[in-house]
């Protein structure tokens, strides 16, 4: 259908349209296919106009997981993801995905219906009333407000600007419920669209950036490549990985970059991580931060203070110098950087010292056995390890499947265990370690790639999006969730030291069947208590496409405080001496 209001037959001036037609049609100038939304006042009829457009709309339970998908569909596919909400409230609850977003440099567009301007602002107690441009603007990267329709092309050719431009993240668009109505000529509307042209321009780093980490790379003995979820995000997987494998530097990937190269790949120094960081000489960072997941560079894990040479690719100038001095800062967009710097090494270079390399090796073939050894076990009630090692085949087994991840010890080691072949195949709580991104990026990663995505969820981390189940199955995606349902936060076996009656503040019930709550909607449930159990219900969801959710057994035990972060969480020195 036209996105061009039907004329009556008493009317035969000239052709009119309206905001809300106008909003359909920017996006979908711009190449936009897709909405995630939950509807409601005042902007019910802008979804269900988007989708008789022929824009996919997908509706959620909860606005969070609407953001969260429209997020990681943004980081997925380079072009921003929309999320559609209605105002205050379910603004509100767009916005922890939309900070989320900017904090992982993914970039989104939260396009939110608010209330009328003029009762607001006199604080008059409108529906739904909050100054949410307001609100937004610390949350995100750029916020605006569009007030004509004859403005709505250009809010949104901004909105998609700031969003994919420079370093990516999220956007608010402010749209007042009288927008939608206001109508103007069809003509003129047309012409006030704005198809963006190349939005996320190619950042061209200097040559002299480049000669200087160059020679910063010559210069190494002990040189190790760091890769973050911007490197995967930069989509220039080839280039990335002929830097690799020319330059003969080892390389550990951040959480979202594993699979770029195979993790199976033999300059992969994964598995010797706490070598590599503390004895390399130089490291080059491409698209990964020095924040608390790399303990800001310095400490213990990092060797002695002043024995390494950082070099950062980041197409954010502020980036270099946050945590520590960078040697040879490198500002562009990845893909022309790594191009760069390939062809610098085109003549003549040396690849690190064997020495180095076989160091490397020793170590991980070590830790490597040892790791076999852990997950060559069969423990029952199932621990970690033992329910791991089946989703990790799996994945072996299907390496083009989506992994999304979240939980503590679900998260931390199964990001250890499982192994990733391509790129951009896991989704995880990134930058944030936040809980509730499950379901919105398992629904967002069906739809934007059409393959079959496994959800390895924590029993608490799923709890944060689980109502999306429904979605799941409304959608028929080929979802499989599995839960890893140790009764509880980090372990079930807590105790609650006032001694009442109450649950530990840990805890959840006992024995609980998340498998029961898909059945409700017409999806396949399974309780796995094995291995086994557990390898045949995944096969048989992962063939059938069927959206399936599998309780997994854990034992309450096996868990612990916070998984591999319990460093970062504070004890009173009274909880510590009765042990929980
Ligand atoms: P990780 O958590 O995997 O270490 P971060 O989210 O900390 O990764 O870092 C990602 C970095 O990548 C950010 O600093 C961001 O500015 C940068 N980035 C994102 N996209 C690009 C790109 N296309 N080119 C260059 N840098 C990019
Ligand atoms: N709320 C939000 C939004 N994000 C968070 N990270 C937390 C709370 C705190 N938190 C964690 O950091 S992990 C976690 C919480 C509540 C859940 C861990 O329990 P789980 O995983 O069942 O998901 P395991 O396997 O039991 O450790
Ligand atoms: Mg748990």
């Amino acid at each position: 259908m036209s996105a061009v209001l039907e004329q009556s037959a008493s009317e035969p001036e000239a052709a009119l349209t309206d905001g809300f037609h106008l909003v359909v049609d920017a996006l979908m100038a711009n190449g936009i296919k897709t909405i995630y939304n939950v509807p409601g006042i005042p902007i019910t009829d802008l979804g269900r106009l988007a989708q008789a457009s022929g824009m996919r709309v997908i509706s959620f339970r909860h606005e969070q997981n609407a953001g969260n998908a429209a997020a990681i569909a943004g980081f997925l596919t380079k072009s921003p993801g929309v999320c559609l909400t209605v105002s205050a409230p379910g603004f509100l609850n767009g916005l922890v995905a939309l900070a989320n977003a900017t904090t992982n440099c993914f970039p989104m567009i939260l396009i939110s219906g608010s209330s009328e301007r003029e009762i607001v602002d006199l604080q008059q107690g409108d529906y739904e009333e909050m100054d949410q441009l307001a609100i937004a603007r610390p949350m995100c990267k750029a916020a605006y407000r569009v007030l004509h329709a004859a403005d709505i092309g250009i809010g949104v050719a901004r909105a998609i600007r700031a969003a994919v431009s420079g370093r990516p993240g999220g956007v608010y668009l402010d749209m007042p419920a009288k927008l939608f109505g206001q109508v103007m000529d069809a003509e003129a509307g047309r012409h006030s669209l704005v198809t963006v042209v190349d939005p996320a321009p190619a950042q061209i780093p200097a040559p002299s950036a480049v000669e200087r980490a160059l020679d910063v790379l010559r210069g190494a003995k002990r040189p190790l490549i760091i890769l973050g979820k911007g490197a995967a995000y930069a989509q220039a997987d080839d280039d990335i990985r002929a830097l690799v494998e020319k330059s003969g530097i080892p390389y550990i990937p951040m959480s979202m970059a594993k699979g770029l190269l195979p993790d199976t790949h033999p300059l992969s120094a994964a598995a010797a991580r706490s070598t590599v960081l503390s004895e390399s000489d130089v490291v080059m960072l491409i698209g990964a931060r020095l924040n608390w997941l790399l303990s800001h560079g310095k400490g213990r894990q990092w060797g002695p203070p002043g024995a390494k040479k950082f070099v950062q690719i980041d197409i954010e100038p502020r980036e270099m110098d946050s945590n520590v001095e960078i040697a040879a800062p490198l500002v562009g967009d990845i893909g022309s950087c790594v191009a760069a710097l390939l062809r610098g090494m085109r003549d003549g270079w040396v690849p690190p010292p064997a020495e180095w390399t076989q160091a490397i090796n020793a170590k991980k073939e070590q830790n490597i056995a040892r790791m076999a050894t852990r997950l060559g076990k069969n423990a029952l009630p199932m621990d970690y390890h033992t329910a791991l090692r089946v989703l990790r085949d799996v994945i072996k087994e299907r390496p083009d499947a989506i992994l999304v991840n979240e939980g503590a010890n679900t998260l931390d080691q199964a990001r250890g265990v499982i192994d990733m072949y391509q790129p951009r195949k896991r989704l995880d709580v990134g930058t944030w370690g936040v809980m509730g991104i499950g379901m919105g990026f398992a629904v967002a990663a069906a739809v934007e790639t059409g393959k079959p995505v496994l959800a390895i969820e924590g029993d608490s981390a799923f709890g944060f999006s689980g109502m999306e189940v429904e979605t799941i199955c409304r959608y028929n995606l080929p979802v499989c969730i599995v839960v890893f349902n140790n009764d509880g936060i980090y372990r079930g076996d807590g105790v609650n030291l006032g001694g009442g009656s109450d649950p530990a503040t840990t805890a959840f019930v006992k024995g609980s069947r998340y498998d029961r709550m898909i059945e409700g909607f017409g999806g396949v449930g399974v309780n796995a208590t094995t291995p086994d159990e557990l390898k045949r219900a995944v096969d048989t969801a992962m063939n059938s496409g069927k959206p399936t959710l599998i309780n997994a057994v854990i034992d309450p035990a096996a868990g612990s405080e916070s998984g591999n972060i319990g460093n970062l969480n504070p004890k009173s020195a009274l909880t510590k001496k009765a042990g929980a």
